[in-house]
């Protein structure tokens, strides 16, 4: 499914962020930015330890006590398609009432700031926040989808956002979602 918002394309696909071929894909990593499991594991695994080498590095010179929820930083890809992984932390879902839309759409936010200014011109997200950090599919996705509409109408330096749904009911959700929110 493809939408336009100005120049720029949003497809939303079913896949494995680990296969995108985008310039950078997102990983939603924790803020001790050391690994994990569902995607930041599959990042990890598949990308090698530069990934990790680098996010050692970030965290000696630039953030000593973590990531804050909804920052973003970027590494290389290492042995990924993708040149670059950008890292947010997306919040854990506590209930709805504590700050979390926005730190969630702070997260989208900062990894497409990042990757503007890094010239970065296609870029994977992956539901962010959607699986060990409990976010109701529902609600991320109109977050996300919100967010990175909002982005692209006042930026015109990136040709196109990837969602990427691992599970089907996830796409479908999206899928649904986007009708609504990205349809003129
Ligand atoms: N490609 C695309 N989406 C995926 C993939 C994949 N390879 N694998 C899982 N998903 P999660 P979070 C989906 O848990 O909720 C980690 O341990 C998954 O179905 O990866 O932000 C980190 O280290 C779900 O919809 O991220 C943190 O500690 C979505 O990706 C914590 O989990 C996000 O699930 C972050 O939790």
């Amino acid at each position: 499914m493809e939408f336009r918002i100005g120049n720029a394309k949003i497809r939303i696909i079913r896949g494995d962020i680990t296969e995108q071929e985008t310039d950078a894909i997102v990983n939603a990593a924790n803020s001790s930015l050391m690994g994990g499991g569902g995607v930041d594991g599959a990042i990890h695994r598949k990308g090698g330890p530069k990934i990790l080498e680098e996010c050692k590095r970030i965290r000696r010179t630039q953030w000593p006590n973590g990531l804050p929820t909804g920052k973003a930083v970027i590494t290389t890809g290492g042995n990924l398609k993708a040149k670059y992984v950008i890292h947010t932390v997306g919040p854990v879902w506590r209930g709805g009432k504590h700050g979390e839309a926005e730190l969630l759409a702070d997260a989208y936010r900062n990894s497409l700031k990042l990757a503007v200014s890094k010239g970065i011109r296609t870029i994977s997200f992956p539901a962010i926040s959607t699986g060990a950090y409990g976010y109701p599919m529902e609600e991320a996705a109109e977050v996300a989808l919100k967010t990175v509409r909002d982005f692209l109408e006042d930026e015109d330096k990136l040709d196109e956002v990837v969602f990427v749904l691992f599970t089907e009911s996830a796409y479908k959700v999206y899928e649904r979602k986007a009708r609504e929110i990205l349809a003129e």
